[in-house]
């Protein structure tokens, strides 16, 4: 049978065929494959082998190709990707005003992420019951200029989560930012379903969050939403430290005027991505997390060697 992974856990993944799920184990040869042989979005064949307490089991035999896919470093050890999702539409970079407070570094980042990958993001701000300062406002003002939408939501009132479910339209979005900033809140409103919702403790100021794995919940038309974990620090996989300002619009958009082909846009002398800066073409703070995410890309670099 064909069917799509909805959910995995360490050991099984659970396959959607015809309306119906099915817990699957993979084969050992998927498992020595590669380290993330069979993941959530992923098209598989399986068999079904029988039927334990209820719950439909089975094997997958193998995978479709992946169309799009969205990686990062794992949180620990040193130099293996983890794949969130693949066959997926859109990336939702979900943020929140109040706790967890935006970081906007690590927004950067996951816009990185996703278009190294060439799938289109857009950003949501979560939580806007709580009043947006005039100073996020501001900031929030230079992604529309470089083609990334930002919605405003709030999962608590209910306000713009009509545009959220308008751009699902046939489409998988993927949503992933911070714990704690109001993603499965957010699936859980728009999708009409009951998903566990962490409590942030403003007391320690950590968001215990429950979902530990990635989960595709399908909805109407085809659409899906993608639920993930939150995480501490967003590693970029895959990328050279050349590609970071290719995958940022408003760099990549000056950077074949520098002068030298492999210019870091640093200290380099006419630097396109530099004049661009000091004519407030780009602005100074995409700049400075240019650098930062530079930085930390060589240093990843260097300690893995
Ligand atoms: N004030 C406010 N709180 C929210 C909103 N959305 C989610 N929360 C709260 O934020 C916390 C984390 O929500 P959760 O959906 O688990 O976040 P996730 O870790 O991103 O999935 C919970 O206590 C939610 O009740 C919102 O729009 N406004
Ligand atoms: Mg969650
Ligand atoms: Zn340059």
């Amino acid at each position: 049978m064909r069917g799509q992974v909805v959910f995995r856990s360490s050991r099984n993944v659970t396959v959607l065929a015809d309306g119906n799920s099915y817990r699957c184990e993979f084969a050992g040869r998927l498992r020595k494959k590669g380290r993330n042989p069979v993941v959530v979005g992923d098209w598989v064949e399986f068999d079904v082998s029988g039927d334990v307490a209820g719950v439909a089991e089975g094997r997958v035999i193998s995978v479709e190709e992946r169309k799009a896919w969205i990686s990062r470093r794992r949180d620990v050890g040193k130099g293996r990707e983890l794949i969130l999702a693949a066959n997926i539409d859109q990336i939702a970079c979900v943020f929140s005003v109040g706790f967890p407070r935006i970081k906007f570094g690590a927004l950067d980042r996951l816009l990185i992420a996703a278009s190294f990958r060439e799938i289109p993001s857009f950003v949501i701000l979560n939580k806007i019951d709580l009043g947006i300062s005039d100073e996020i406002e501001q900031r929030l003002e230079i992604y529309p200029q470089i083609g990334i939408d930002v919605i405003r939501t709030s999962a608590t009132s209910g306000d713009g989560l009509d545009q959220l479910a308008e751009r699902l339209a046939g489409q998988a979005i993927l949503l992933t930012g911070p714990s704690g900033v109001g993603k499965s809140s957010l699936i859980a409103k728009v999708l009409g379903i009951d998903i566990r919702i962490s409590e942030v403790s403003a007391h320690n100021e950590k968001g215990k969050h429950t979902t530990t794995a990635v989960t595709w919940h399908p909805a109407a038309d085809g659409s899906a939403i993608i639920d993930t974990p939150g995480f501490r620090d967003w590693a970029l996989w895959g990328l050279a430290p050349g590609q970071i300002a290719a995958s940022m619009p408003d760099l990549a958009a000056v950077m074949n005027d520098c002068h030298f082909r492999d210019c870091s846009h640093r200290t380099e002398p006419n630097c396109a991505v530099k004049a661009a800066v000091e004519e407030g073409d780009i602005h100074p703070l995409r700049y400075r997390s240019y650098l930062g995410i530079l930085e930390s890309v060589l240093e990843r670099q260097e300690r893995d060697r």
